[in-house]
């Protein structure tokens, strides 16, 4: 990336170059019985489309990300990407980094995630080493972290999980470390809810999605994807240890927060 690069744009472009191109139709025909949302062979084939199309401003958080990373980064120290996906954080974060002896640490516990993954990272030439590993990040020890990244993840554990892998990231940050946290959002407001749904649902139909497919996609997540208000998302955050919770990013029901150790 060079000094003049707009952030999310470079990074997407790069993205698109070092992986296979396909779009998701998957929810484009009837499924009956329709089964759970799962990060499977088939949903990694398709997920650089799947997500762009679905979550408002990925492109644009994402490079964010990296550049949070980049300020926060430590010499000597790892970094963390939980919930790696592709890679998309774990590389716009890689690109960022320019203190010594970094190393970043990519988890998901999807083997067709990890596989095109590590596929992702190998095409990619900047020099930070990165260890991707099939892992449950429940399970994963973080140690000598100064940025861990969760993009749009945390909401995919069981509730009562979210606080104690909370804990477990906070004990494993260094003084200074940093948590870049971003999520799907739900509002306590009925009034708000429907607002930011429906701007959500006009960004899924802008981007090609049928009825059916938004209809079925739901229905799939219902059970799998259980947001949090961004309250909820301080409090746990605070009661996990983290001295300050910041929000830097929202679109629509989407929204990022920095929490500093
Ligand atoms: C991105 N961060 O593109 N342990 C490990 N991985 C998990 C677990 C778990 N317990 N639960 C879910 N995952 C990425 C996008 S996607 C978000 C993250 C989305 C993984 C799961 O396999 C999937 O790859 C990822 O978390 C969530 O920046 O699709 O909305």
């Amino acid at each position: 990336m060079g000094p003049g690069d707009i952030i999310g744009f470079s990074l997407t472009k790069r993205m698109a170059m070092s992986s296979e191109r396909r779009t998701d139709t998957l929810y484009s025909i009837p499924h009956e019985p329709l089964a759970d949302f799962a990060f499977d062979a088939e949903v990694a084939a398709v997920f650089p489309d799947m997500i762009r199309r679905s979550v408002p401003g990925y492109g644009t958080l994402s490079g964010l990300l990296g550049l949070i990373a980049g300020e926060y980064a430590q010499a000597g120290s790892r970094l963390y990407d939980l919930g790696c996906s592709l890679g998309t954080a774990t590389l716009a974060m890689r690109r960022r980094i320019s203190r010594p002896g970094c190393r970043i640490v990519a988890v998901d516990n999807s083997a067709a995630m990890v596989e095109r993954c590590r596929e992702n990272i190998e095409a990619d030439q900047a020099p930070t080493p990165v260890e991707v590993v099939c892992a449950d990040i429940r399970d994963t020890v973080i140690e000598q972290a100064s940025v861990v990244a969760m993009n749009f993840t945390l909401q995919f554990i069981e509730p009562e999980q979210r606080l104690p892998l909370l804990r477990n990231v906070h004990q494993g940050l260094l003084p200074g470390g940093v948590l870049i946290l971003a999520e799907k959002l739900r509002f306590a407001d009925a009034a708000e809810q429907a607002v930011q749904e429906r701007l959500h649902l006009a960004f899924k139909r802008a981007n090609g999605y049928s009825e059916l497919e938004i209809s079925q996609k739901r229905a799939a997540l219902e059970k799998v994807l259980l947001p949090d208000t961004l309250d909820e998302h301080r409090r746990r955050l605070q009661a996990a240890g983290f001295s300050q919770v910041t929000p830097w990013f929202q679109a629509f029901n989407f929204a990022a927060f920095l929490a500093v150790r």
